[in-house]
């Protein structure tokens, strides 16, 4: 057996990690600039709609979230699905420009390059992980001991920091690879000479050196562009009406009502829910109330047209019915102000609760619905009696009511 010297697979012309070897008119700085700004618009919408979804189910006094737009979250969470899927082939497409950088040889000139590598391992693995969950959730898949929320909460802190710091270390190369940008008098982006890479690490290739037997710079963007845009468009069909024949890969379909959670998997049963339903309003009251069906469907029934949408991505618009929250807050004499938690039947699960805020509860269009699409709702859907509110999240418009404390 011939023994290859370890320093061979770096310098050896057959090797395949030769400096050099992966030369090409695309591994430029300014193609690289371009990947890098695309990546970071799309994980800063992420994380900006990530954080408004986590305050909308983990509330603090504070920051109360607003009642209205009454769509804000099925925006909202809409992009955030969107955007985190987008943003899977605009990091590999960045990774792929740069990834001969990083595995130039040596590996490292001075302490500040092991740093920045191990960013760049935190963001891209970071990255990956945050898409890679986020799917794994849409698909009701959760192949991991944690919890999915928490994991993912904690791990967009972590990773748009490492985007932040990376930003912040590449940036003015970034931006004098774009063209001076934002600079007063700065010529057009493209007629600034682009320096590239290959000036600082011979490992990678530049557009001058004339090697245009591949893709175009303009091709490989716009390839990208587009396998962007299918993945965008074969997912938001499932909460952008006009789309959702195109939606091949989001697994529900918004106009067959879908249920994650059925009353069989909540453990609910029809026989219980007419036996002894009860509904009550608790807690800070003068008149605390308890109410058959019969009773709560004589009261006031109003209609609303109401988007529900869940955190996964899907969402759908639908005519409501049903007795306003607020009515009921004023029958049980609840203070001014006043803040309400909703419990389920359901005994056990993490949305067997939910939390209305005070804007929220005094919104008119909040309602205990009893039908939806102008039926009765179904069981799976959360009959008898289920919440329904502007801008909320799926998770907290909870099934089978049963009771509101007042706080
Ligand atoms: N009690 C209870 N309510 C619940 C849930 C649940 O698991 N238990 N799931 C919630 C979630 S995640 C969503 S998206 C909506 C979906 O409503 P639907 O099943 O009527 O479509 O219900 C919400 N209400
Ligand atoms: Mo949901």
């Amino acid at each position: 057996m011939t023994k290859v010297p370890a320093r061979s697979l770096l310098t050896d012309p057959d090797r395949p990690l030769r400096q050099g070897r992966y030369r090409s008119p695309l591994r430029d700085e300014r193609l690289a600039a371009w990947l890098g700004a695309g990546v970071g618009v799309l994980f800063g919408a992420c994380f900006l709609t990530g954080l408004f979804s986590h305050l909308h189910q983990n509330p603090v006094t504070w920051l109360p979230v607003p009642a209205r737009p009454a769509g804000l979250y099925r925006i909202t969470q809409g992009l955030h699905v969107a955007s985190g899927i987008a943003s899977l082939p605009v990091l590999l497409a960045k990774l792929w420009v740069v990834w001969p950088r990083l595995l130039s040889f040596p590996p490292f000139r001075h302490v500040s390059d092991v740093v920045e590598r191990l960013g760049i391992l935190v963001l891209v693995g970071g990255g990956i992980f945050m898409v890679f969950s986020g799917v794994a959730n849409i698909a009701l898949w959760y192949p991991w001991p944690f919890s999915f929320r928490a994991a993912h909460f904690w791990m967009a802190w972590v990773t748009i920091g490492a985007l932040v710091s990376h930003v912040g270390a590449r940036w003015t190369t970034s931006r004098r690879a774009l063209g001076g940008w934002g600079r007063a008098g700065a010529s057009p982006p493209r007629e600034r000479p682009r320096p590239a890479l290959a000036e600082a690490d011979p490992a990678l290739g530049t557009a001058a050196e004339g090697v245009h037997d591949g893709l175009s710079r303009r091709g490989f963007l716009l390839t990208v562009g587009a396998a962007t845009g299918a993945l965008t468009a074969v997912t938001v069909g499932q909460t952008v009406p006009a789309l959702s024949p195109l939606a091949l890969l989001a697994p529900r379909d918004p106009r067959d009502r879908p249920v994650n959670r059925t009353a069989a998997m909540a453990g609910v049963q029809a026989g219980d829910v007419a036996a002894g339903y009860v509904f009550s309003v608790e807690g800070r009251v003068e008149r605390p109330l308890r109410l058959t069906l019969d009773e709560l469907v004589d009261l006031p029934s109003h209609e609303a047209r109401l988007p529900i949408a869940c955190v996964e991505g899907w969402s759908y618009s639908a005519p409501w019915s049903g007795v306003r929250l607020r009515d009921l807050l004023v029958l049980a004499g609840a203070p001014e102000g006043a803040e309400v938690r909703v419990e389920s039947l359901e005994q056990e699960g993490a949305f067997r609760t939910s939390f209305v805020n005070r804007a929220q509860a005094q919104d008119r269009d909040t309602l205990l619905a009893t039908h939806l699409d102008g039926d009765v709702l179904s069981l799976d859907h959360g009959f008898p009696l289920r919440l329904i509110g502007p801008d909320r999240p799926g998770v907290n418009q909870t099934k089978w009511v049963t009771r509101l404390v007042v706080e």
